[in-house]
């Protein structure tokens, strides 16, 4: 990773990039002037940046100069993936950046009708086989697994410090679980439910030497076990921070904390992992966790945890290892920051982490060179923070470019706030430079926003997305459920919004990939895990699944496979009785690129998707006596309608 924040403007870049003060002053006053011209909101908000002066500078400079395009023109390709969380649809989204064209879901937490992500029995195991054992005993009877998922934080797995293009792990706050991606064919291939936490939401792949740790923060304090022993007792409640083997998708130990985590990230050098932990005060009501005009950030070293459970320091909850890292635990440190704080982003420096005020108009930049000091004690945990800047209001989340500029979301204030970490450095040791750089409206309400290639040593500083929780008036009205607003700004050169794309609840985060990082395959392996089960059951009946097409009965069981190749299904009938439990396994032995197959049963709710070269499986019990013609849903020919079938169902 580049250790010199100082950077040489490329021609790319225009002088803009580093202005002087007075540009700076210049700069917001006529965003400033623009804004109330236009009628925004947030008129005064970007006073912080203002000197004083003349308002009323020409509008002119800002939209006459040269924004790098982001059209990208019919039949060519982005640059970047930009793989999108959804909130609480539950899937990830995968776009193509500058177009911001959408172009895949991919369906996680969800149910999907397309795919049958849910309904399939391979992906029936994956969204259940990671639950705990007393979660399956509660949805036994709710059709075996949850329903709904809220995907908030999508991040792609590290070697070295950037991207290596292996996985992608999101959190799911509304039924505590993870999950991982495999970037190589984009579905999921482990979702786990984590035990002893409540709410997993803030989660960062250790980004050195690699991944390595999946760190997962607890966000809700609950009692552990949370088993009904102990109910109205807030004192026992806790929140767990939790590092995942992401290889083996197994728990490698948890950490008991003080106050509820909420987003984290981890250092460059594979030492430190960091949380926004609020609600220091211990509180269950709102005026409870507000009391307090401080909470923290609190520092994991995980050098010292991975000895601590070597030499056995732990309690083993739920059969997870549990380190005590409460206030005052050697194996962590509480830092002391404004009230509230949410988004934790490391800068590409390689050094600095910024703390999101939330409630205060502030960030707060702790040093992790200064970490090694706060653990050994020679200095205090708030003598790590080595600048404080005065943002705007509602500082949620930071991004970087890699050119020693930070840009941060202002939730209240509408504004994207772009600053230069150095300047902000310098202020805080009492010189008089204004670290704000520029303000840029937003529509409306940014949470999280993201920079290509931003959370990695090879932030490239092209590309922002500004991620709005509300579009308002930008698009035509579609009733009152209105979609939300996901922007594209140009920090290669002008800084200013070149794109406005409505999106479907909810654009939570992203992440920006550089293309070359990201290579899925086109057509699946025959070897690929994802139908082991189904390779199982084949060897066993003795039926070759790329060849056969076969019915096979096993008692009441019935076992039917058979190949697809466009426009055919392997069997134009088969046969079973009524009560049977029928399996139909289905191959697609089409190797074309982009020749996906369907199986859709009509009147059985049951349908999947079979890419080149898949096999899926779907189970279901043949209730219904009578005719049902089975199709495939996904265009694949000429004679793509008349690629169906019959099941005959005999009557009991
Ligand atoms: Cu800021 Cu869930 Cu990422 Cu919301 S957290 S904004
Ligand atoms: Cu096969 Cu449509």
């Amino acid at each position: 990773m580049s250790k010199d924040s100082k950077q040489t403007p490329t021609d790319k870049q225009p002088q803009k990039l580093a202005p002087t003060d007075a540009q700076t002053h210049e700069d917001s006053l006529i965003d400033v002037n623009r804004r109330s011209f236009l009628g925004g909101t947030a008129t005064l908000a970007a006073g912080s940046a203002l000197g004083g002066g003349v308002i009323g500078a020409s509008l002119l400079p800002m939209d006459a100069e040269a924004a790098t395009s982001s059209e990208v023109k019919p039949g060519k390709l982005d640059e970047y993936y930009g793989f999108w969380s959804s909130g609480q649809a539950g899937e990830l989204r995968i776009l193509g950046i500058p177009s911001m064209r959408e172009m895949m879901r991919v369906p996680v937490f969800n149910r999907c009708s397309a795919t049958g992500w849910g309904s399939t029995n391979e992906s029936i195991k994956i969204l259940t086989e990671g639950l705990l054992p007393e979660t399956k005993e509660f949805l036994k009877d709710k059709g075996g697994m949850w329903q709904n998922g809220d995907l908030h934080h999508p991040h792609m797995s590290f070697t070295d410090g950037t991207y290596d293009g292996r996985y992608i792990f999101a959190n799911d706050k509304a039924n505590t679980r993870v999950c991982r991606i495999r970037c190589d064919v984009m579905k999921v291939d482990k979702i786990i439910e984590i035990p002893n936490a409540s709410d997993i939401h803030g989660l960062r792949p250790q980004k050195y030497p690699r991944t390595g740790y999946v760190f997962a923060n607890g966000e809700h304090r609950v009692p552990i076990p949370n088993d009904g022993s102990v109910l109205d007792d807030p004192s026992k409640y806790h929140a767990i921070f939790t590092a995942i083997d992401g290889d083996t998708m197994e728990i490698a130990w948890q950490v008991m904390v003080d106050g509820n985590l909420d987003n984290c990230d981890a250092d460059y050098q594979g030492n430190y992992a960091i949380s926004t932990c609020y609600n220091s005060e211990g509180g269950v009501t709102l005026p409870e966790m507000m009391s307090s005009e401080q909470d923290w950030a609190v520092v994991f070293d995980i050098k010292r945890i991975e000895k601590a459970v070597k030499k056995g320091d732990y309690k083993t909850i739920n059969g997870v290892k549990v380190i005590d890292g409460r206030k005052g635990s050697r194996y962590t440190r509480y830092i002391p920051v404004s009230n509230s704080p949410h988004g934790c982003n490391t800068a590409p420096d390689g050094r600095h982490i910024v703390i999101n005020g939330k409630l205060s108009p502030t960030v707060t930049v702790i040093d992790v060179n200064l970490l090694p000091d706060v653990f050994s004690d020679k200095i205090k945990p708030r003598d790590a923070v080595v600048a404080e800047p005065e943002l705007g209001l509602g500082p949620l989340h930071t991004a970087f470019d890699g050119k020693g500029n930070a840009y941060t979301t202002l939730f209240l204030d509408s504004q994207m706030c772009m600053w230069n970490i150095d300047k902000a450095l310098q202020a805080y040791k009492g010189k008089d430079v204004n670290p704000i750089i520029k303000k840029i409206d937003v529509q409306y309400q940014p949470g999280h926003n993201h920079s290509s290639m931003g959370e990695t040593k090879e932030a490239d500083g092209k590309w922002l997305v500004s991620l709005n929780k509300f579009s308002k008036d930008r698009y035509i009205n579609v009733g009152p459920l209105k979609p939300e607003n996901e922007q594209l700004i140009d920090i290669g050169g002008s800084v200013s919004v070149v794109h406005d794309g409505p999106t479907f609840a909810e654009p939570h985060d992203c992440i920006i990939v550089r293309a070359d990082i990201v290579n899925p395959r086109s057509v699946w392996d025959r070897n690929d895990s994802m139908w082991e089960d189904a390779r199982q059951w084949a060897k066993k009946d003795g039926v070759t699944l790329e060849t056969d097409n076969k019915v096979i009965r096993d008692g009441n069981k019935v076992r039917v496979y058979m190949i697809s190749v466009a426009p055919n299904f392997g069997l134009d009938k088969f046969t079973v009785k009524q009560g049977d439990e029928v399996t139909v396994i289905v191959t697609n032995v089409d190797q074309v690129d982009d020749l996906t197959h369907g199986f859709t049963m009509a009147n059985y709710g049951v349908a999947m998707e079979l890419g080149p070269q898949a096999t899926a499986s779907t189970t279901f019990k043949a209730d219904r006596p009578g005719v049902h013609w089975y199709y495939c849903q996904w265009f694949c020919h000429a004679l793509h309608m008349e690629m169906r079938g019959r099941m005959l169902v005999e009557p009991a």
